[in-house]
């Protein structure tokens, strides 16, 4: 292979697919350095297709992260289903993100058939490595390499950040030499608001249970800054399909959506550099999960 030119870097697309909870957006995070992506114990909490541009000198690896694919019981699963499959239709890697802690089900082996039909090079990725489980580990890979044909295998701990490393150089092998995709300070490829609307999602569903947290979308009404006293001023909708959904976000005498805003609003500083105030209000759009206009307006799945 002849050496790169000073402008040629491995750059290309990995895309992260698998089942929900499997650990995707948090290996993102850990790849990134930053948090790019929202993370949370509840099935299906990424809602959209996001990237994650991973710099070094000598490669630009884009990291594509995907809704957990899954049974969809509304238009809302729908969409999340498809935006991940579309997210396999162009990528240099496919990597099948795989739970070593649970036993390999049939949502793995229909997961691993769209990596099988995807067109580049197949990567297995073993994550939680650190939770300890009666079946070895030898045994747990064993179970998720019998899912397809993979170039390669990799177990990780997204969230002590063991072989992260391991697994980008594996990934970073399988793409081609290029020119950079996006500029090299650019860390993902979200827009402010969409981040702005998804951390504080994410806080709505480390807070709530049940059916809540897939009932919950987040719009961002305005952020406008003021320079007198550093502060930006983010309003923010919590949308719910219920009254009584709202009541319990809200919470008594408000405590509910208090915390939720003061936990946001640690995220939402670093992220816009300034102080925050956050107004943060509940509404109800009721069964917005059956209305495809409503999921594109939030930007939900392909978005808008
Ligand atoms: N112990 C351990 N927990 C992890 C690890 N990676 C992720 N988790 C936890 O697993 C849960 C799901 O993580 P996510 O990163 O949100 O999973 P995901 O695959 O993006 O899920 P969806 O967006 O719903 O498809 C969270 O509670 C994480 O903290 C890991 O390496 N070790
Ligand atoms: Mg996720």
């Amino acid at each position: 292979m002849s050496p790169a030119s000073p402008e040629e870097v491995r750059s290309g697309f990995v895309a992260l697919v698998g089942r929900p909870n499997a650990g995707k957006s948090t290996l993102v995070n850990a790849l990134a350095g930053e948090k790019v992506a929202i993370v949370s114990d509840k099935p299906q909490t990424t809602r959209h297709r996001l990237r994650a541009i991973i710099d070094t000198e000598d490669a630009q690896v884009v990291i594509v992260d995907t809704p957990g694919l899954h049974k969809p019981k509304d238009a809302l699963g729908e969409e999340l289903n498809r935006s991940a499959l579309m997210a396999l239709s162009d990528v240099d890697v496919a990597c099948l993100v795989i739970d070593a802690t649970q036993p390999v089900g049939e949502g793995d082996k229909w997961v691993a058939r769209h990596v099988a039909a995807a067109r580049g090079a197949k990567v297995l990725v073993l994550t939680k490595a650190d939770v300890k489980s009666r079946m070895p580990m030898e045994r747990r890979i064993a179970a998720a390499a019998a899912l397809g044909d993979f170039d390669d295998i990799v177990v990780l701990s997204a969230k002590e950040g063991f072989n992260v490393d391991g697994f980008l150089a594996v990934v970073t092998r399988h793409l081609p030499l290029g020119p950079r995709f996006f500029p090299r300070d650019m860390a993902t490829d979200q827009p402010l608001a969409v981040m702005l609307a998804e951390f504080v999602r994410e806080k709505v569903l480390l807070s709530t249970h049940d059916e809540i947290p897939h009932a919950v979308g987040v719009g961002i009404e305005d952020v406008s800054y003021e320079e007198k006293n550093d502060t930006t001023t983010v309003v923010a909708i919590v949308y719910v399909e219920r009254e009584s959904q709202k009541g319990i976000i809200i919470g008594k005498s408000g405590e509910g959506v208090h915390r939720i805003g003061t936990e946001a609003r640690r995220d939402l500083e670093p992220l816009l550099g300034t102080k925050v105030y956050l107004d943060l209000q509940v509404r109800v759009k009721k069964d917005w999960r059956r209305d495809a206009s409503q999921i594109r307006r939030f930007g939900y799945g392909e978005g808008l």
